[in-house]
């Protein structure tokens, strides 16, 4: 009995002795950037998770309601707080259903002289509708996934450049607004605009992309991240990433397998999204990938069954899938 319990010591020993130097050897190679040194910092999911668990609590952050306001302010503050130089910006907006939507998307600045920039985005609002549940189909979710966890990894890595040393490079952290204000799925033909078909969603980063918040901002490349804190989600090579930004998402990708997130990053393609990216690489011309799920099971197509129903809730947010976005992309930006 004894022996086999030193036995089972020793192999554990060596199970965790062995991941931990696997480990060491990933951080010595991400390290070295040129002739210098740096270390990249750790990405905190605890840290993440309360950010998400922070946006929920504001309530439904659904345009023109007292919830979307004071989550925005909230964004807004803890950008300051983590020494970004913050830029507001304000815009109008007229919905599917004719409405005028005061939206603002809220961008936090690293480093803002370097020449060099990386945009990270995710959009912040939360959708009016929970259109794919089977009842209360007009009440609004609660986005702890669809929204609230691309900001909530956004704001720790924030959280992690103030706190450390930055990378050479200049980071830029956008979220949108009106990403989610798309038409409801009970409303088939959706109206023209000046008689052009108009896209509903991502009214945020189609304003953004022709009005950026800088003139003539440019940035070597982006990362959009949406829907990225789901338990065991998979984040497969979308398609409108490969079209506009391939090397992107190969480099992107190579990092998670290097950090052994091989299991969330599948190297496999999946179909193209309508998503933020599709402007900033139309419009901005800048090279963006979506790092969004997908499931080639999925039961209402692409997301998981809570996409766009009351079930995405702080209940389907799992740690280990922020650690696995959060640290690759951190890895990525202290790679650049
Ligand atoms: C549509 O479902 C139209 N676009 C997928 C992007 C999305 C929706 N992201 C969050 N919600
Ligand atoms: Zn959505």
């Amino acid at each position: 009995m004894m022996l086999i319990r030193f036995i089972f010591l020793l192999i554990a020993g060596f199970l965790i002795y062995g991941c931990e130097s696997s480990k060491k050897s990933i951080d010595m190679r991400a390290s070295k950037r040129g002739k210098k040194t740096v270390t990249v910092p750790s990405f905190n999911s605890d840290s993440a998770w309360h950010f998400i668990k922070n946006q929920v609590s504001f309530g439904y952050r659904v345009p023109n309601t007292p919830s979307h306001r004071l989550c925005g302010e909230y964004l807004e503050t803890r950008l300051r707080s983590y020494g970004a130089r913050v830029i507001i910006q304000e815009f109008r907006e007229q919905a599917y259903n004719g409405e005028q939507l005061y939206l603002k998307n809220i961008i936090g600045s690293y480093n803002p002289e370097a020449k060099k920039r990386i945009l990270l985005a995710a959009h912040w609002d939360t959708r009016p509708f929970a259109d794919k549940d089977i009842e209360n189909r007009y009440e609004p979710i609660e986005g702890a996934n669809d929204g609230a966890s691309g900001v909530g990894v956004l704001l720790e890595i924030a959280r992690v450049l103030h706190h450390n040393e930055k990378p050479a490079i200049g980071i830029d952290i956008i979220f949108f607004d009106g990403e989610d204000y798309g038409e409801h799925e009970d409303v088939t033909n959706p109206p023209m605009k000046n008689n052009l078909v108009q896209i509903w969603w991502c009214l945020g980063s189609q304003y953004w992309a022709k009005n950026p918040h800088i003139p003539k901002y440019s940035a070597y490349y982006g990362i959009l991240l949406d829907m990225v804190g789901a338990k065991d989600a998979t984040f497969y090579k979308e398609g409108g990433s490969m079209q506009f930004a391939p090397k992107v998402v190969k480099k992107v990708w190579s990092t998670a397998r290097s950090l052994g997130y091989s299991n969330y990053f599948i190297d496999l393609n999946s179909p193209g999204i309508m998503d933020d990216h599709i402007f900033v690489n139309r419009d901005a011309k800048i090279p963006m990938i979506n790092i969004v799920e997908y499931d080639p099971d999925s039961p209402s197509y692409y997301f998981g069954a809570y996409h766009h129903t009351r079930a995405d809730n702080m209940n389907i947010i799992d740690k280990k899938t922020l650690q696995a976005v959060g640290e690759t992309i951190l890895y990525t930006i202290y790679n650049e």
